[in-house]
């Protein structure tokens, strides 16, 4: 029996070990998750088109990780995964996609209903995506409080600060709204979150990245991309190397 008991200890060590860890990418719709992961598993070629909203859960291998993308649309696919990546404790960290603001409206009818006269600059559209934001990012850090109590997991949280090509220009406002220590609106929450846990069982940190240069349009406005290409490619590939390094946690 002491033999069977340390064998099989043996294989849960040998499972744990080769077992993909999983990653949950989480965010507001339209900020670029899809296109971030498609960017980061080396799904983006010289044919590749941003495939639109996305419905379902997105699953996908980065190095060896498996990525697992919640749909931002408010749906039973939302639920689901957040239950299970967040919730039931599977995912062993988190990317938080978030785009300054940035995130694109494909909804037709939200479309109209905000640029009638409530949300007509892109401007007036950064700080209503902003608020947005803040309620998802409090849901599910509260999610993340009650699961690393039953499981110690996610252990870790990146914050992917995705089209970093459309607000290049303002950088310094991006690093203090969204690194821990700030104490911005939106670093107060995950830092009151990482008190709570305590700092050795998470660990958070934010990067800004850019998967693909498109202009973004809004009621007759338009913000085109101001970082070249080149740059992009060097922050995806950092932005890269840091999340194989929180991975490994
Ligand atoms: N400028 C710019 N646009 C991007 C970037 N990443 C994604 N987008 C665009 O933003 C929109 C939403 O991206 P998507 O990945 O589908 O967002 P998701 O809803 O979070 O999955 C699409 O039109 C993308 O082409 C980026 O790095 N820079
Ligand atoms: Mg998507």
């Amino acid at each position: 029996m002491e033999i069977l008991r340390d064998g099989s200890k043996i294989y849960e060590t040998l499972f744990n070990l080769f077992q993909r860890k999983t990653i949950a990418f989480t965010g507001i719709k339209g900020t670029g998750k899809t296109v971030l992961v498609d960017a980061l598993s080396s799904a983006i070629g010289s044919f590749y088109a941003p495939p639109g909203q996305s419905t379902n859960i997105e699953k996908r291998k980065i190095r060896n990780f498996q990525a697992v993308t919640v749909p931002g649309e408010s749906s039973r696919q939302r639920h689901i995964a957040l239950y299970n990546l967040i919730s039931e404790g599977k995912a062993d960290g988190l990317v938080y996609a978030t785009s300054f603001g940035y995130a694109s409206v494909r909804s037709l009818f939200l479309q109209d209903v905000l640029a009638d006269g409530i949300v007509d600059t892109i401007e007036q559209l950064r700080q209503y995506n902003l608020e947005a934001e803040i309620e998802d990012l409090r849901e599910l850090c509260s999610s993340i409080s009650s699961s690393m109590a039953r499981s110690s997991k996610p252990r870790w949280l990146l914050v992917a600060v995705c089209k970093a090509d459309l607000y290049w220009d303002r950088l310094d406002e991006v690093n203090a709204y969204y690194s821990p220590g700030f104490n911005s609106p939106f670093s107060r929450i995950i830092d009151k979150l990482q008190r709570e846990v305590g700092s050795n069982s998470f660990r958070w940190t934010a990067l800004p990245v850019s998967a693909w240069r498109e202009k973004f349009a809004w009621n007759n406005e338009v913000k085109e991309p101001i970082l070249e290409g080149r740059l992009c490619a060097w922050l995806l590939k950092r932005f890269l190397e840091s999340l194989y390094q929180y991975g490994q946690t």
